[in-house]
C-alpha cells in the first residue's frame, strides 16, 4: 500500500477530487547584508473529479435457473476519485443466447449480505441508479430475471449489466464543466466512465418419472393372484433433467383385499423399518408405505419395494 500524502487518502483512482494542491516558491539569496528570502506567491489546483467504473459478475459461472424468477449478482466499483452515482441497465439479449429472460427488477444489497433478500434489498426504480458511492466503494447489486416457461433444460442465456455515471460517460477525457466535487470539473477516465459485464443462467429442468409394476408369487410355487399368495410391489423413482429435485418422498397405499408384509419396506434393497425413526421410510396397513429421498439429483433414481399378503 502506498502511504498517504498528508491528510489526502491514497485511492485507486489517485488524489481524491476536489483536494486543494497548493505551491509556493521560494527563493534564498545573501544581498551583502546576511541571508534574505523571498516566497512566490501561492499556486492553488483543485483537483477534478475522473470519472470511473467497474462492474464485476459475483456468479461463480452460469447459475443453474428453472422457469420463473431468477437472481444474478454483480458488483459495482466506482474506480473514480470522487462520490458518484451509476445508472444501470440490464439487457437480456446477448448474441449467442439460447433464450432471452425478461428483466424484472434491479435491487440494491441494503442490508450489504451479499444475498438478495426480497422485501430488505431495495429494487430501484427507473431510472436504475445506485446510491452515491464515495471514490473505491463497491456495492453489490441484483437483476431479477424472469426465465420463460418456453426454455428447455440446458439451454444457456447471459444477461448484461452496465454501470454509468450518473454525472455522465463517454470518451477518455470528455469534460463535464463544473459537474464535479465543490464545483470542479468532471472528466471522464480511461474507462469510458461506463463499464458492462455479463452473467449467465443454465436452465435445470428436472422431472421425476414414477414407474410402480407388481411381481406375484402363489403358495403353490407359480405366479397367480389367489388368496395368500404374496405381491412384491416395485416403485422406481427416475429423476431426469440437468438440475435436482427437493423433498422426494415416495408413497404409496395398502391395497384393499391385501395385508402389509411387515418388515418387507426396502429402499434400493436396503431394509427400512416400519417405525417412524431415523431412517427414510414408513409402513403400516393402515397409513401406507412413505419414503423420504429428499435431494435427489438428476440422472439418477431409486427403487422402493415392499410386499402384501393377499387376504
Ligand atoms: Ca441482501
Ligand atoms: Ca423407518
Amino acid at each position: 500500500m502506498a502511504l498517504g500524502l498528508g491528510a489526502t487518502p491514497a485511492l485507486a483512482g489517485g488524489v481524491i477530487a476536489g483536494t486543494l494542491i497548493e505551491n509556493t516558491a521560494t527563493a534564498t539569496y545573501d544581498d551583502g547584508d546576511g541571508p534574505k528570502s523571498v516566497d512566490s506567491n501561492t499556486v492553488t489546483v483543485r483537483v477534478d473529479e475522473l470519472l470511473d467504473v467497474t462492474t464485476t459478475s459475483l456468479d461463480a459461472g452460469p447459475i443453474g435457473a428453472s422457469p420463473g424468477e431468477t437472481v444474478l449478482t454483480f458488483e459495482i466499483t466506482n474506480t473514480g476519485n470522487g462520490p458518484e452515482a451509476f445508472e444501470l441497465t440490464a439487457s437480456p439479449a446477448v448474441a449467442g443466447n439460447d433464450f432471452d429472460t425478461v428483466i424484472e427488477s434491479i435491487a440494491i444489497d441494503t442490508n450489504g449480505n451479499g444475498t438478495y433478500d426480497p422485501g430488505v434489498d431495495i429494487i430501484l426504480a427507473g431510472p436504475e441508479v445506485t446510491p452515491i458511492l464515495a471514490a473505491d466503494e463497491t456495492v453489490t447489486v441484483f437483476v431479477v430475471v424472469i426465465v420463460p416457461g418456453t426454455a428447455t433444460d440446458g439451454e444457456q442465456s447471459e444477461i448484461e449489466l452496465t454501470a454509468a455515471a450518473a454525472t455522465g460517460s463517454g470518451s477518455p477525457g470528455d469534460l463535464f464543466a463544473g459537474a464535479g466535487v465543490d464545483g470542479a470539473d468532471a472528466i471522464v477516465g480511461t474507462t469510458t466512465a461506463s463499464a458492462t459485464t455479463i452473467g449467465a443462467i443454465t436452465v435445470g429442468i428436472t422431472t421425476v418419472d414414477l414407474t410402480k409394476s407388481a411381481a406375484i408369487v402363489d403358495p403353490f410355487g407359480g405366479d397367480s393372484a389367489v388368496p395368500g399368495s404374496i405381491v412384491t410391489f416395485t416403485i422406481v423413482a427416475d429423476v431426469r433433467g440437468s438440475g435436482s429435485v427437493s423433498d422426494l418422498v415416495v408413497t404409496d397405499v395398502i391395497p384393499d383385499g391385501t395385508t402389509y408384509a411387515s418388515g418387507t419396506l426396502a429402499l434400493d434393497t436396503a431394509s427400512l423399518t416400519d417405525a417412524a425413526d431415523a431412517d427414510a421410510g414408513t409402513a403400516s396397513q393402515a397409513s401406507g408405505i412413505s419414503v423420504d429421498l429428499g435431494n435427489v439429483a438428476g440422472g439418477t433414481n431409486h427403487t422402493v419395494t415392499f410386499n402384501v399378503t393377499i387376504d
